[in-house]
C-alpha cells in the first residue's frame, strides 16, 4: 500500500564519510574460522531476516568453497512475513538453501535440525560414503554480529553455554558446544567484511544491531530509518500510532521533533532532546513495537547478479501489490507466516 508522500528521487547518505568499523578480532576471527574448517561437515550463515542480503557477508562462500552450506535467515518474528515468502521463493529460484528461523520457537528449531542432518547425510551419500559417520557431524555456525548466532547455539544446548546479549561483538572466540543428539556445533564471534557497500548499508546495519550503534549519530540512524520506509513505499505497513503520531512523519527531523515533544524528552531551557528521542525510536523498531518490518526484497530477476536493497519499484512487486506467492514445497526454504508469533524480546539500544 502506498503513503502520500512523495517519490524519493535522490540518495541524501551519498557524500557522507563511511566509519569504516572492521575492528581487528574480526579479521583474527575470519582467519579462526578457515582454520577450523577442514573438521567442519555443514556450514550455517546466520543472518538478519529484515535484510537477508545486506546482513550477508558477500564474501563468506568464498571463505569454504567445498563446503556444505546453508543459509539461515533468523529473527523472522520481527520481520514482514510477506518478505519472508518472497525471499524463501526466491532463495530456492537461486538453488540455494535458506531457512526462515525464529530461533526462539522451539517446533522451528527441529525443522533447521534436521535439515542440517539430512543435507550431511546427502553431502556423504553424494561422495560415495557407505558407512554411517562414526563421530558427531560438526557445524559451524558464522554470520556478521548481533543476528542470534549464540541464542540459537544456547536453545539448541539447553543450557545457556554461549554469552548472548543485544549488542554487536559479544562472542569473542570460536567455542565448540556438544549436542546430545551426535551433533558438535562451532559457535564463532560475528564478523563483518572489510567493504560496505555504501553510507546507507552501515545505517542499516546499525539499525538492525549489527555495526555498533555508538559510531553513528541515532537521529542520523532514524532520519536513515524514515527515509527507507517512504523508499520502500511501505510506510503504512509502520505502526506509526505506537509513537503517538496520526499519520507518517514527512521526514526523521519531524519524527524527531514529534516524538520529543510527546515524551517530555527535553533538554534545559525547553529544547527538543532529539537525541534520546532517536534512541527510544531505534529500541521501539527493534522490538518490533512499529511493525514488522523488512527493509529489502529480493532482485526483479532470477538471473540478477548482485544482491541487496531492490532497484526496482517496490510499488510494482507482489509484495507491495498484496500478492505473495505460494512457497515452493520443493525448496528447502520453509516460511511459513503462521509460524511467527508476535514481536521479539527487548533488545534496547
Ligand atoms: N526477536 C528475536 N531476537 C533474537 C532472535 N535470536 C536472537 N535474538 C536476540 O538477538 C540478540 C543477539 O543475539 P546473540 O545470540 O548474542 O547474537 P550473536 O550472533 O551471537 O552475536 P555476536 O556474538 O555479537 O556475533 C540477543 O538480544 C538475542 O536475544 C530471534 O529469533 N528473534
Ligand atoms: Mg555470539
Amino acid at each position: 500500500m502506498k503513503n502520500n508522500t512523495p517519490s524519493i528521487t535522490s540518495d541524501p547518505f551519498a557524500g557522507m564519510t563511511l566509519t569504516g568499523w572492521y575492528p581487528g578480532h574480526m579479521l583474527k576471527a575470519t582467519r579462526q574460522m578457515q582454520e577450523v574448517i577442514s573438521l567442519v561437515d555443514l556450514v550455517v550463515e546466520l543472518a538478519d531476516a529484515r535484510a537477508p542480503a545486506s546482513s550477508r557477508n558477500p564474501e563468506i562462500r568464498g571463505y569454504f568453497p567445498n563446503k556444505p552450506f546453508l543459509l539461515v535467515a533468523n529473527k523472522t518474528d520481527l520481520a514482514d512475513p510477506a518478505a519472508c515468502r518472497l525471499w524463501g521463493k526466491w532463495f530456492a529460484e537461486q538453488g540455494e538453501r535458506a531457512f526462515f528461523l525464529d530461533s526462539r520457537r522451539i517446533a522451528n528449531i527441529r525443522g533447521l535440525t534436521e535439515l542440517w542432518r539430512r543435507i550431511v547425510l546427502e553431502t556423504r551419500a553424494a561422495r560415495g560414503a557407505t558407512r554411517p559417520l562414526n563421530r558427531p557431524a560438526r557445524i559451524m555456525i558464522v554470520g556478521a554480529p548481533n543476528v542470534g548466532k549464540s541464542t540459537l547455539v544456547n536453545h539448541l544446548h539447553n543450557r545457556n553455554q554461549a554469552k548472548v546479549g543485544p549488542k554487536p561483538g559479544v562472542t569473542r572466540h570460536n567455542q565448540w558446544i556438544a549436542l546430545d543428539n551426535d551433533v558438535e556445533l562451532l559457535d564463532t564471534p560475528g564478523i563483518l567484511w572489510p567493504r560496505i557497500r555504501d553510507k546507507k548499508h552501515e545505517l542499516l546495519l546499525t539499525l538492525l544491531g549489527i555495526m555498533k550503534e555508538d559510531l553513528i549519530l541515532p537521529t542520523l540512524v532514524v532520519e536513515y530509518f524514515c527515509w527507507e520506509i517512504r523508499r520502500l513505499e511501505n510506510g503504512a505497513a509502520v505502526k506509526w500510532d505506537t509513537l503517538g503520531l496520526a499519520a507518517p512523519p514527512a521526514d526523521g527531523a519531524e519524527l524527531l521533533k514529534a516524538l520529543a515533544s510527546r515524551r517530555g524528552l527535553l533538554r534545559p531551557g525547553g529544547i527538543p532532546d532529539l537525541d534520546r528521542a532517536a534512541i527510544a525510536i531505534i529500541k521501539d523498531f527493534r522490538n518490533a513495537r512499529l511493525g514488522r518490518l523488512t527493509f529489502e526484497l529480493p532482485p526483479k530477476t532470477a538471473n540478477q547478479p548482485e544482491l541487496g536493497p531492490p532497484r526496482q519499484n517496490p510499488s510494482t512487486t507482489p509484495a507491495a501489490a498484496g500478492r505473495v506467492p505460494e512457497p515452493n514445497p520443493d525448496s528447502d526454504s520453509n516460511f511459513d507466516s503462521d509460524s511467527n508469533p508476535g514481536p521479539g524480546p527487548e533488545a534496547g539500544l
